[in-house]
């Protein structure tokens, strides 16, 4: 139910399959910066806000379904870059939508200026925004909307 989704609790930003590679995985595609990187990035941004974050990567698709289950009633928000999942997975965006919160969905490169089966989002339709192309910057404009948002 909504009423226990908490107001204030942390924006969480999840990062799914091969992100943990940033930094080394082609980094004409995907850049310079690491994963925490990121990591860092998202935490000041929040901060400007007064917001705090929980940051959360892995390579299964069974872990981060467990984590998006148990943000339900915890968190105020979700940020995420799902990696390959984005064009493959059900399973995730029906996760996605249990917890009941705003998400931004956040690509680092353009995946439309990429190969077809990258257009394709099963997240996409359930997120509140979705943010393309703009590398790490994504995750910054994510969380600075999210925090600016009335809604949460
Ligand atoms: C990251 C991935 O790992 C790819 O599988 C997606 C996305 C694109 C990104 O741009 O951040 O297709």
């Amino acid at each position: 139910m909504a009423d226990t989704v908490q107001a204030t609790g942390p924006i969480l930003v999840v990062n799914g399959p091969n992100l943990n590679m940033l930094g080394t995985r082609q980094p004409e595609i995907y850049g310079a910066d690491t994963l925490d990187d990121v990591v860092a990035l998202c935490e000041r941004t929040a901060a400007r806000f007064g917001r705090t974050v929980q940051t959360f990567q892995s390579n299964h698709e069974g872990a981060l379904i467990d984590l998006i289950q148990q943000a339900r009633g915890v968190v105020s928000a979700i940020v995420i870059n799902p990696g390959g999942l984005t064009h493959t997975s059900v399973a995730l965006r029906d996760a996605l939508v249990i917890p009941e919160v705003p998400i931004v969905e956040v690509h680092i490169s353009n995946v439309h200026a990429r190969e077809e089966f990258r257009h394709h989002s099963f997240v996409s339709p359930i997120a509140t925004a979705v943010i393309a192309g703009l590398g790490i910057q994504g995750y910054a404009a994510a969380i600075e909307y999210l925090s600016a948002s009335p809604r949460i």
